[in-house]
């Protein structure tokens, strides 16, 4: 079995039910991304069922059975398509390219799937206009949270152009991602150079290759090119000078380079540089930008990861989670049209769990984007299982009142609560050059799951990993019933075992692998969880830093009050005695005790569960994952452990049931 090929390696299906002698594809093959959708229809046909049709050109067509038509026809949304079957002839129809490329994989997924397609009539319509890849990878090879490997982009300071990009290219169009940042946000050295002519030629090749799955290339930009390209002593944006310095900059860029979507900026955070530095706003920075692109359909994509890391433990005002709301909710309505905010998920950095961004909702005239992490970063970093499709579909869900109706977040980032067509949903990526891609083998179904959830957020979060599941082994049902257990109780297990009920960190700093509960606890990063020998948890009420009250009512109202708080983000809210009883009736320490027991259970669970699948799975496979599984049983012991003598140190208070803690 090919890792290579991901999901896409299709294998022969016995039980494949769909129209089984089709012989002739006939599509506009001119077209690159058309073509491309037919060359995947025949490999896939000579893969699965094992013949391979012939490809003519849509002039030539002829109706009839064992045909299949790609066609472009206007009618439905953008990138929509329409599959169906009639008298042994299967039509895709979309009003462009995408749409055909992702009726192509509808359809080869029912392949795949043993799905039959007799009859079937399918109309689809992507959800989120923009779905989207963030890779934080450096030129030199390195990736920035990565954990499969090193990059498949760059090595060296070169962009590597290869076979690879093409299965790449494929594995993202099949799970209809259709956008892609390439490197790091923190752009440094190298990357800076990306704008320039030392990389035109190879990033022009890239490109293509991308743009021939329907993907549009974005960069990652320094917003300090002007001055670290040694061309101007100010990146000032109300600078005439910086002003025009980007437009030749982009008119260059956009000349050189084909189907480039525009950039993704990471300004005044963590060190990087920004309009802060010429006492400019953010909307002064992105705008001079947003207009230096608009010529050529260019978006720039701002960040939203904006807030003070040099803070001060002592200093108990001041909070983290308010930044990124307190310094944009003020600039709603001044940014142009092709800017989109980017907003992460939560409000402090990827947790395992944390309240909706309070910009959601609050925002009401600004193009929006949901940026959410599959590199594991916080969560397992890809050697623990954490399926996190769940926790997104739980964020896409959260209402955030804006309005009466479509007020959801996944509302707000289709468009459809402020009829925007600039918005959608980005991951960072978990993608390295490691054969399976993502390191663990299960960490392939949030890439693949990310880009279906974007495309359909109706899907449930169990429908999409029991087809990345068949996709990916098969169509065996114990691996199927197995894996799907696995995944589904992935993140709970990892929940229960690490930081409790809301209040994050509590990993090595630095790192973010491994218990450390003090580790953040006494630094300058806003992480902190308070605990003492009473109590646990930030009181972010209306007593304390005020962060509740940021959202629309009655959200504000539930989260102020630790009776309506939801329990799982208990100590994120509100700084809690350890004997407080939670509506089961169970004091916090204990439920902190007894959900730590429970997730090394559940973790047992799972490992015992995966050695079923010992023959079923390709060998290597089953080992590889097997290794991480073990590794996992072990760390997740130290995480329980770790955790629970921290409290039980702290309150002297033991263990209603007497199990071992140190
Ligand atoms: C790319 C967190 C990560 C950083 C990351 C940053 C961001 O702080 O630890 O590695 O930088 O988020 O999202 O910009």
């Amino acid at each position: 079995m090919g890792f290579e090929q991901a999901w896409l390696s299709y294998q022969k299906r016995e039980t494949c039910g769909v129209v089984k002698n089709i012989d002739r594809i006939y599509a506009s093959l001119q077209n690159p991304v058309i073509r491309s959708g037919a060359e995947e229809l025949q490999a896939a046909f000579a893969g699965i069922i094992g013949n391979e049709p012939v490809l003519y050109a849509d002039s030539e067509y002829e109706p009839g059975e064992g045909t299949i038509r790609l066609l472009v026809k206007e009618g439905l949304k953008a990138e929509g398509y329409h599959l169906f079957e009639e008298k042994g002839e299967i039509t895709v129809e979309a009003p462009d390219a995408n749409g055909i490329l992702y009726g192509v994989f509808e359809l080869i997924r029912h392949l795949q799937l043993g799905k039959n397609l007799n009859g079937k009539d399918i109309t689809k319509e992507p959800v989120m206009p923009l779905r989207m890849l963030n890779h934080w990878d450096n030129m030199d090879g390195s990736i920035e949270r990565g954990y499969s490997g090193n990059s498949f982009f760059f090595e060296d300071n070169q962009i590597l152009v290869n076979d690879r990009i093409v299965t790449y290219a494929r594995l993202l169009a099949s799970a209809g991602i259709n956008a892609t940042v390439i490197n790091n946000v923190n752009v440094k050295d190298s990357a800076t150079w990306l704008i320039t002519d030392r990389y035109f030629e190879d990033l022009s090749r890239f490109s293509q290759i991308l743009g021939d799955y329907g993907i549009k290339l974005f960069l990652s930009l320094n917003y300090a090119a002007p001055m670290e390209l040694g061309e101007l002593n100010s990146a000032d944006p109300l600078d005439e000078k910086v002003k025009s310095w980007w437009k030749h900059k982009m008119e260059e860029v956009f000349r050189a380079v084909p189907n480039l979507g525009g950039f993704l900026i990471k300004a005044d955070s963590e060190g990087r540089p920004g309009p802060f530095t010429y006492n400019r706003t953010h909307a002064d920075g992105a705008n001079m930008l947003a207009e230096a692109v608009e010529p050529y359909g260019g978006l720039i994509i701002w960040r939203c990861f904006v807030y003070n890391c040099r803070q001060d433990w002592r200093d108990r005002k001041t909070d983290r989670a308010r930044s990124g709301y307190d310094n944009f909710i003020g600039l709603d309505g001044s940014f142009r049209d092709n800017v989109i905010l980017q907003i992460k998920n939560g409000p402090m950095d990827f947790q395992v769990r944390e309240p909706v961004h309070p910009l959601f909702g609050g925002l009401t005239r600004t193009n929006q984007m949901l940026e959410v992490q599959i590199a594991q970063e916080y969560t397992g970093q890809q050697r623990h299982v954490c399926y996190l499709i769940p926790m997104f579909k739980e964020v896409l869900a959260f209402r955030t009142y804006v309005k009466e109706t479509d007020d959801t977040v996944a509302d707000i980032v289709s468009g459809k609560t402020f009829q925007q067509t600039r918005c959608g949903m980005a991951a960072v990526a978990n993608t390295g050059n490691d054969d399976n891609w993502t390191g663990h083998d299960l960490a392939a179904a949030n890439l693949y799951g990310f880009g279906r959830l974007a495309f359909e957020p109706e899907l449930t979060a169990e429908e999409i990993a029991a087809e990345w599941i068949t996709l990916t082994y098969g169509t065996d049902e114990t691996v199927k019933e197995e894996l799907l257990f696995i995944l589904m109780n992935s993140w709970p297990a990892y929940e229960k075992y690490t930081a409790p009920l809301g209040i994050g960190w509590m990993v090595n700093p630095n790192y973010h692998y491994g218990p450390n509960v003090d580790g953040y606890e006494y630094d300058r990063w806003g992480t902190y969880h308070r605990a003492d020998h009473q109590g646990i948890g930030v009181d972010r009420s209306h007593s304390g830093t005020g962060y509740a009250a940021l959202y629309r009512e009655p959200n504000a109202r539930i989260y102020n009050a630790p009776e309506t708080c939801p329990e799982e983000l208990l100590l994120f809210f509100h700084h809690m005695p350890y004997n407080y009883k939670l509506r089961s009736g169970k004091t916090i320490l204990q439920y902190i005790y007894d959900t730590h027991f429970e997730g090394v259970e559940l973790v047992d669970e799972m490992v015992s569960r995966f050695e079923k699948l010992k023959g079923k799975l390709p060998d290597q496979v089953y080992e590889r994952a097997m290794e991480r599984f073990l590794h996992q049983k072990k760390h997740s012991r130290e995480w329980r452990d770790q955790i629970n003598t921290y409290f039980y140190r702290k309150t002297g208070i033991p263990d209603d049931r007497g199990r071992t803690i140190y």
